[in-house]
């Protein structure tokens, strides 16, 4: 299975990934002594803080990466770089960073690589150093599709933002009183005022904490709504829903988890972040018919690979249906068709249709 087609670039092949990632520790030693020795005034600081910092920078730049080499997606770095440079800019944070970071990554990456996986290294990176320096606008995240939102949004967004969980509650409560199903509740006004609040963000005009708020608020709306939904008779079927590894974003995973639980099936929610390891184990005792794993960050993208190759591998004819959805996939499209899996949908009321 590959997530690479003839169009794009070469990808790093399986020894070049593994050099890379027993060489993480080293290049980011590499480029932390390069950034100290292009800019010395880090030494009159506190330096040792200042390493901290350039060593959590370089590893969340390095997963991008690697995600970006792997699928031989230039694309995937430039819009990190892109994302990057909005939440430094609005937050009145240099760019000298990045871009010289990027610069020095690029010379250590390079060394360690041969020569065939050098040209998609160089693509990469150079995608990335571009984004930072033509004046392009900041990377546009994907938008639900208008035709599913409901005007209670704006209210509903305003709430999450306010903190103000009564109204948010009340707000979702109305909607279901009016008839509309929880699936469009959750697709209509739910998912994109998470968007909204996401941007807000990005954009540093809400906190951390009120990102946090929004979350739990919402959670809760939905899980009141759950509570009274209407259920279709038991279907006589069994899936799995899980984050994969890494993806702590679980509420759009509740959603279809509640879609697949109301159109009559029997769920098993994993919840966010859940090992490979006891993904594959929790398969094996349950032998469900489909299993659905939510993707948020292109760099999730190679645990998913990897688990699906290990499912094949073990599993064989008794495989259940891989089913797959997240923003990753809402933001690289072409990834849900390059990666070999059963099924692949924008969102819970797109999936609708198949559950029934
Ligand atoms: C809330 C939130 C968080 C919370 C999540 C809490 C929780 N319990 O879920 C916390 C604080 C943990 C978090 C952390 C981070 N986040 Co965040 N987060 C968000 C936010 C604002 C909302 C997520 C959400 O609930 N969306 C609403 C749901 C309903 O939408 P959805 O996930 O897309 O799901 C729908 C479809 O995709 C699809 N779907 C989803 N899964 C599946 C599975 C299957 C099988 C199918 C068929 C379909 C499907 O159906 C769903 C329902 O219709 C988003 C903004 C956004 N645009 O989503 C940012 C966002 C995703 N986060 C972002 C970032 C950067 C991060 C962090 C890296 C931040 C940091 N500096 O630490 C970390 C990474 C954590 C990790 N390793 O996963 C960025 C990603 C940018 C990018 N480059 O793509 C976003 C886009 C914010 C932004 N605009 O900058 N985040």
């Amino acid at each position: 299975m590959s997530i690479h087609d003839a169009s794009s670039p070469v990808p790093l092949c399986s020894e070049g990934l593994v050099t890379l990632q027993r060489a993480e520790d080293d290049i980011a030693l590499e480029v932390t002594n390069g950034y100290f020795d292009m800019h010395p005034e880090c030494y009159k600081g506190d330096p040792d803080r200042i390493r901290i910092m350039c060593k959590a920078d370089l590893q969340h730049h390095f997963r991008f990466l690697l995600s970006a080499m792997v699928t031989a997606t230039p694309e995937m770095f430039r819009d990190y770089a892109l994302w990057l440079k909005e939440v430094l800019v609005s937050r009145n944070l240099s760019l000298q960073h990045p871009i010289d970071s990027f610069g020095l990554m690029k010379i250590s990456i390079l060394k360690c690589l041969s020569v065939n996986d050098q040209a998609v290294a160089a693509a990469v990176l150079d995608a990335g150093l571009q984004a930072f320096r033509n004046e392009e606008k900041a990377l546009t995240i994907f938008q639900p599709n208008p035709a599913n939102v409901l005007a209670a949004t704006t209210d509903y967004t305003n709430a999450l933002v306010a903190g103000d969980r009564k109204s948010a509650e009340s707000m979702i409560q109305q909607s279901l009183k009016q008839g509309t199903a929880l699936v469009d509740v959750s697709v209509g006004i739910v998912q994109p005022a998470m968007y909204e609040i996401g941007h807000l963000w990005q954009a540093n005009k809400i906190t951390v904490a009120q990102e946090h708020l929004a979350t739990a608020i919402s959670q809760n709306a939905l899980a009141r709504a759950f509570a009274a939904a209407e259920f279709t008779d038991p279907v006589n079927k069994r899936v799995i829903c899980a984050c994969v590894e890494g993806n702590h974003h679980s509420l759009g995973l509740r959603m279809i988890s509640d879609t697949y639980e109301v159109a009559g099936w029997d769920v098993t929610f994993l919840g966010a972040d859940t090992p490979n390891s006891s993904i594959h184990t929790q398969v094996d005792m349950e032998k469900p018919d489909v299993l659905a794993l939510s993707v948020s960050l292109p760099h999730q993208l190679l645990g998913l690979q990897q688990l699906i190759i290990q499912l094949r591998a073990d599993m064989g004819g008794s495989m259940p249906a891989i089913v797959v959805g997240g923003l990753a996939f809402n933001q690289n499209e072409h990834l849900g068709a390059r990666l070999k899996v059963d099924a692949w949908y924008q969102d819970a009321r797109a999936m609708l249709e198949d559950v029934k």
